[in-house]
């Protein structure tokens, strides 16, 4: 018995190493996504953040998938942003993006953060880098540091 959790109230982040896999294609967003990630991981005083660019989304996964494995990082966060009025396969992007980051996490044990933005159009986007809807950037680093603690806790 017992009750687990993170430590959502006072994110702390040392001793932790994460790892950043971004995708290029839509770089505009994505940047500002890596900026709102790193400046979390760094004001919770991250020890160490490495940063990988990849093509796009699609590609997301396996980049993940090999930090993930490579026994240095606690966390691996991915970022990108699928636009679905840019594109007719946004399903398959979107959807293998997701199913892969998904996979990496359970493959591996380590922690796969999904901050892959699956929007309608840019203005969408927007919302979600400090408008309406938060800053997901920022979210996703923070769950890669409240995932940590967690799975550090838990037996
Ligand atoms: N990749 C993205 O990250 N976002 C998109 O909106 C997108 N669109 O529009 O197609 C996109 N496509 C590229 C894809 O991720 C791969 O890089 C490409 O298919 C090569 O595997």
């Amino acid at each position: 018995m017992g009750e687990y959790a993170g430590n959502e109230a006072v994110p702390d982040a040392s001793g932790m190493r994460f790892a950043v896999v971004v995708a290029r294609f839509n770089r505009d967003i994505t940047e500002a996504l890596l900026e709102g990630a790193e400046r979390v991981l760094r004001k919770h005083d991250a020890e160490d953040v490495s940063v990988a660019w990849v093509p796009g989304a699609f590609e997301v996964p396996l980049v993940a998938k090999r930090f993930a494995t490579s026994g240095t990082v606690d966390a691996v966060i991915c970022l990108g942003a699928v636009i679905r009025g840019e594109t007719a396969h946004f399903e398959y992007v979107a959807g293998e993006a997701a199913a892969g980051i998904t996979r990496a996490a359970l493959d591996t044990g380590v922690p796969v953060i999904f901050g892959v933005l699956t929007v309608d159009d840019r203005a969408q986007a927007l919302d979600r880098l400090g408008g309406r809807e938060g800053h997901k950037g920022e979210e996703a680093a923070l769950t890669a540091i409240e995932m940590v603690s967690l799975l550090r806790a838990l037996p």
